[in-house]
């Protein structure tokens, strides 16, 4: 039922995507969720155009499982990286904080899958004619960066609108989740948060502790008024954030304040300084798995619920 077209074309077993999770989604991530089954993601997020090379060999080496990179368009060396994903022969590209328009040519000549994530139906539509495989739909649950749509309301309107396969995201942390977007007509999710807590997730134990704690209301936007608004867990960095905002702070004060932040709370595990990016599923996760406990627990509550809920 679930091996549709996109799958099959990926070579992907199971319809979960790992967010491409700036500082987070490195080959062990990677590599973890594509050996259980998933389509595991790389982020370049802003990282240096060899690093991320260096990545994707190392990716190479432990797995033979499909796996992709996720670009993110607002990084200074995106076109490098954009370039960079076709000489290393990378065959799915998904992409973010952007609209990847001016490399789909290049990628589609290179055969590279290519599935960006949209906010709005306006901007799937666009994809969709420049030649987009499938769309990931992330609605604002997510963590990040997040557009204003929440998942519920967004993943219906674009695969209305669209005719290429949706993938959903944002708000999505175990089976009963994923049943509820194919419901809305999605035939994947993409899982972010959840794979924070992933044991194949080298992010410092700290931020892992951080989510596992979290509770329902623990995630706050920052930086709507900067056009870029970002959603991470409260802590004394989300406090001053907020509070500059109110003031008005210049938008180079503003982004000064939020620089390397990520980098504090992911390596150093300054969870307070730091920026703990995660989305409002947080509350829902509770403990440390493997990606293949994660995955599998995740398709069987799914297709439980499904059996369970969907019988008239
Ligand atoms: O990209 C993400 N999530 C991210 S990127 C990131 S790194 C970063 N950190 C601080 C500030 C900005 C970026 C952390 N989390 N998710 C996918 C996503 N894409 N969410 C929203 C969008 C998006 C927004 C606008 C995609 C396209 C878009 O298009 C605008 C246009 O140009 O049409």
């Amino acid at each position: 039922m679930f091996q549709s077209n996109i799958w099959d074309r990926l070579n992907v077993k199971y319809p979960i995507v790992q967010g491409g999770m700036a500082w987070v989604a490195n080959h062990s991530l990677a590599s973890a969720v594509s050996n259980a089954g998933g389509l595991g993601i790389i982020a370049a997020a802003n990282a240096p155009t060899e690093v991320v090379r260096r990545e994707i060999q190392k990716t190479k080496e432990k797995t033979n499982r499909p796996f992709g990179v996720n670009v993110m368009l607002l990084s200074e060396n995106a076109e490098e990286v954009a370039h960079m994903v076709c000489e290393e022969g990378v065959k799915v590209v998904t992409t973010g904080a952007g609209n990847p328009g001016k490399y789909m040519e290049l990628w589609k000549s290179y055969g590279i899958i290519v599935i960006p994530v949209v906010p709005s139906v306006a901007l799937g539509k666009r994809m969709e004619r420049y030649g987009a495989d499938a769309l990931i739909v992330e609605g604002n649950e997510a963590g990040g960066h997040i557009g204003e749509l929440t998942t519920m309301t967004l993943v219906p309107q674009v695969v209305d609108a669209v005719s290429i396969p949706v993938i959903a995201a944002g708000g999505i942390g175990d089976g009963r989740g994923m049943a509820a977007a194919f419901m809305l007509g999605a035939q994947g999710v993409q899982i972010g948060t959840r794979f924070l807590v992933a044991k194949e997730c080298t992010i410092h134990p700290s931020y892992k502790e951080k989510i596992l704690r979290a509770k329902d209301i623990d995630t706050v936007v920052t930086g709507r008024s900067t056009g870029h608004p970002v959603r991470i867990l409260r802590n004394q960095l989300s406090r001053e954030l907020i509070e500059m905002e109110k003031n008005q702070a210049p938008i180079e004060v503003f982004d000064e304040a939020g620089k390397g932040a990520l980098r504090r709370a992911v390596v150093e595990g300054d969870v307070e300084r730091g920026s703990i990016m995660a989305g409002q599923i947080a509350g829902l996760i509770r403990k440390e798995q493997t990606c293949q406990e994660i995955i599998q627990e995740m398709m069987e509550q799914m297709k439980q619920v499904i059996k369970d809920r969907c019988q008239i």
